[in-house]
């Protein structure tokens, strides 16, 4: 169907007393019809993007846009009585925890919408990321059971369903297929476990609770399952089309890694090849070498993935002996290295398989996702590999579609532009670039923009949370997964800084400010479940607080998701990107709020520098110790307890001062002890930047007095974010890595 059909039947639609749900399911089911077949291309190569975590967020208003019917739908509707805007109840679909899994989905639009062949590959969770609740300020999780909208926006593949064998039991993998809508229809293949009780817990829940053994086994399960089904799938077709020359394979083939998680991948690609074709292992690890390619996106140790031998041994024996057999490859390749290299760059060691050497081994390129953070990769994490293999690693800095992160949830800035420098950005993003010459002129419109996506935020705030912001405030935002790197704690004592320099007038003429954060937490997390407890009191006591909520207001919002975040990014003034340095390998938010014309108060650390040194310094806040003064001080040994004086003391200090209650449960007095006393305390550095965090502030506080002038900054941000968009980080990959 094309899109004059479609709204020739959207025009017979009946509306009348349809509930949303109904109507969700009619509207996508009839644009799903101009979807039409939606398959890898044959005859040419294909790259193909395996991870755990697709973060779709809303399909509907996205899809609808792509397919360039989204005017149509709200004006059809409209003429039958139906706002667009009640589609806002459907739920995301949340298949993923946060960065890794929304870039995922931002590449898969991206590649679409350049025409390049980028399809995904994953699991298609019964439920995804929970639903956070608050209750009495403590984080809750209730299951998200997000198909109880419907799932208009799949095809199920009964035809193409699959086995998957384990040791100890056997599981049907059935494909569900996503178009991805642009210049050509791309898809996303999410495959469901079905069969016994057993089996069909692979795909029930994202990442399960990893700090049992069960949950272990549970996720080398779900890491197989649909690794194992897309490479069986994509050598089916391949033989199927070309025959059983695998050399050609690479050819046609190239299979990204999205972090370690599909890195069985390699193993299960060798196993078929050698098992039911007869290929030797080392024809087979060759060919291997040639198709993948491995994305890290952390350095953080806690998030390397290293396996049990004895969990792997008892599921999957085979790959087992494959990894290992891997190992000894690299082993005999890596022979005339030095010993500790040698261990740095081990495969297989002490019984545990490390996860990310396999894939920097086999992986023909091996890319960062921002330009510190493959610089850290090179000097540190992978120093003997990197050494080993020159070419080998690449960094490519993330980016993020404009297409939903800008036109779409922000249509009055886009208009805006199109306005001043034409629409041809929407196309061809380095086109954005042409703003600059402009921002001066306007700076005026820009303000008006900017006060409409802050209505609209506020608005949706004090109906969603119950709390009510005046729209002059000044919005500072942070959102982002949970994290002690990501230090909301020290936002969260900065903001006490502030009040008590409200309270006690040593703070003046201060701009009234909100100040929005947006997480989850783990569930096993105790410590990020703490500070989200922590924030929620300070939030009570300072909205509360009327010799100063005039001025200073604080809002967690309930269950932050992708459309939340559409309206903080557009809303907000201030981005706050406050990591300890080196420890944040690119941050996509970052990129979001710099496009919709946020200044970034933050660290030098992964995009921040890269955004910094596009839009200017002078457009931005940096503050707080770079990745070499962190390392200095690591060097002399650092004490916490120098930086804890005068206004940095009372504020950390009301984590045991009794200023709030976490109801018995001691887990303030933990937070303060892990800032003081525990060994290595204070580790990301807390303490050390707080003082520069609260000047930082208080200095945007002050030039956003002068509104034009703060409103060239943040234009000069949006007219220097064309190179984070994903089509920019997809033609890299394209050129340099897929060779597409
Ligand atoms: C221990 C905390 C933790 C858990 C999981 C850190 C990292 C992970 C994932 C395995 C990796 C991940 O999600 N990293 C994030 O990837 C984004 C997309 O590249 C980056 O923008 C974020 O900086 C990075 O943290």
């Amino acid at each position: 169907m094309d899109k004059k059909e479609f709204s020739e039947e959207l025009n017979r639609l009946d509306v009348q007393n349809k509930d949303v749900i109904t109507l969700y399911n009619e509207i996508s089911s009839l644009a799903m019809k101009c979807a039409g077949e939606i398959t890898p291309t044959a005859g040419i190569r294909n790259a193909y993007y395996l991870s755990m975590e697709f973060l779709i967020g809303r399909g509907f208003f996205n899809n609808l846009m792509e397919l360039g019917v989204l005017d149509d739908v709200r004006k059809v509707l409209a003429e039958k009585g139906a706002d667009i805007n009640i589609f806002e109840e459907i739920e995301d679909a949340a298949l993923g925890n946060g960065g890794l899994g929304r870039l995922a989905v931002c590449f898969l639009d991206s590649a679409a919408g350049q025409a390049l062949p980028l399809h995904g590959y994953g699991i298609r969770y019964k439920y995804g990321l929970f639903k956070q609740a608050f209750e009495n300020g403590y984080q809750v999780e209730l299951p998200d059971d997000w198909q109880k909208f419907g799932d208009p926006w799949s095809i199920r593949r009964d035809n193409e369903k699959r086995t998957v064998k384990y040791a100890d039991m056997t599981v049907t993998a059935v494909p569900y297929d996503y178009p991805v809508f642009g210049k050509r229809i791309n898809r996303l293949r999410l495959f469901q476990a079905e069969g016994s009780e057993e089996a069909r817990k692979i795909s029930e829940y994202l990442y399960p609770a990893d700090d049992t053994e069960e949950g272990k086994i549970l996720r080398i399960r779900q890491e197989y399952f649909f690794s194992a089904a897309t490479v069986a799938e994509l050598i089916e077709n391949f033989v199927e089309q070309y025959g059983k020359k695998f050399d050609d394979f690479p050819e046609y083939n190239v299979i990204q890694l999205n972090d370690t998680h599909p890195v069985m991948a390699i193993a299960e690609f060798i196993r078929i090849l050698t098992t039911e074709y007869n290929v030797a292992f080392s024809d087979s690890l060759r060919i291997a070498r040639e198709t993948f390619a491995y994305t890290n996106h952390t350095v953080l140790p806690e998030a390397l993935e290293t396996w049990n031998e004895e969990y792997v041994r008892k599921i999957l024996p085979e790959i087992a002996d494959i990894m290992i057999k891997i190992s000894l490859d690299a082993a005999r390749e890596h022979a005339m290295c030095g010993k500790e290299q040698i261990s740095e760059m081990a495969i297989y060691k002490g019984d545990k398989f490390y996860m990310a050497n396999l894939a920097v081994y086999v992986a023909k390129k091996v890319n960062g996702v921002a330009k510190l953070h493959t610089d850290i990769l090179k000097s540190k994490t992978f120093k003997a590999a990197n050494s080993m293999y020159p070419d080998k690693f690449r960094n490519k800095t993330n980016g993020i579609t404009h297409r939903r992160w800008l036109e779409l949830c922000n249509t009055e800035l886009s208009e805006l532009i199109d306005r001043t420098a034409g629409a041809g950005w929407r196309s061809d993003i380095s086109k954005l670039g042409e703003l600059n010459k402009y921002t001066r002129e306007i700076a005026e419109e820009f303000i008006e923009i900017k006060k409409v996506k802050k209505r609209q935020l506020l608005r949706y705030i004090e109906q969603k949370e119950g709390i009510e912001i005046p729209e002059n405030f000044l919005v500072y935002s942070q959102i982002k997964r949970l994290h002690e790197y990501k230090r909301q704690l020290m936002t969260a004592f900065a903001i006490l800084e502030l009040y008590f320099g409200l309270k006690d007038g040593s703070i003046k003429d201060f701009q009234p400010s909100v100040f929005i954060f947006g997480a989850k937490s783990a569930p096993s997390y105790r410590r990020a479940k703490a500070i989200i407890k922590f924030i929620n009191e300070i939030a009570a006591k300072v909205n509360s607080d009327v010799e100063t909520n005039g001025l200073l207001k604080v809002v967690f919002v309930c269950n932050y998701n992708v459309s939340y975040a559409e309206k903080i990014v557009a809303g907000s003034d201030v981005s706050l990107q406050v990591s300890t340095a080196g420890l944040e390998a690119s941050g996509t938010g970052n990129m979001k709020f710099m496009m919709n014309g946020a200044v970034t108060c933050g660290t030098m650390d992964g995009a921040n520098i890269e955004i910094v040194e596009l839009a200017g310094i002078e457009n931005n806040y940096i503050f707080g110790a770079t990745v070499e003064e962190i390392a200095k001080i690591k060097q002399k040994g650092y004490k916490p307890g120098v930086y804890l004086t005068g206004k940095n003391k009372k504020a950390v200090e009301t984590l045991i001062d009794g200023t709030f209650s976490d109801d018995g449960r001691n887990i303030f007095k933990e937070l303060y002890d892990c800032l003081t006393t525990y060994n290595e305390p204070d580790c990301y550095f807390v303490l050390l930047d707080l003082k520069s965090y609260v000047q930082t502030l208080l200095k945007i506080n002050g030039d956003y007095k002068d509104k034009k002038t703060f409103a060239i900054k943040q234009l000069n941000n949006v007219a220097n974010s064309a190179y984070f968009s994903s089509d920019r980080t997809i033609k890299e990959y394209a050129e340099d890595i897929w060779d597409l």
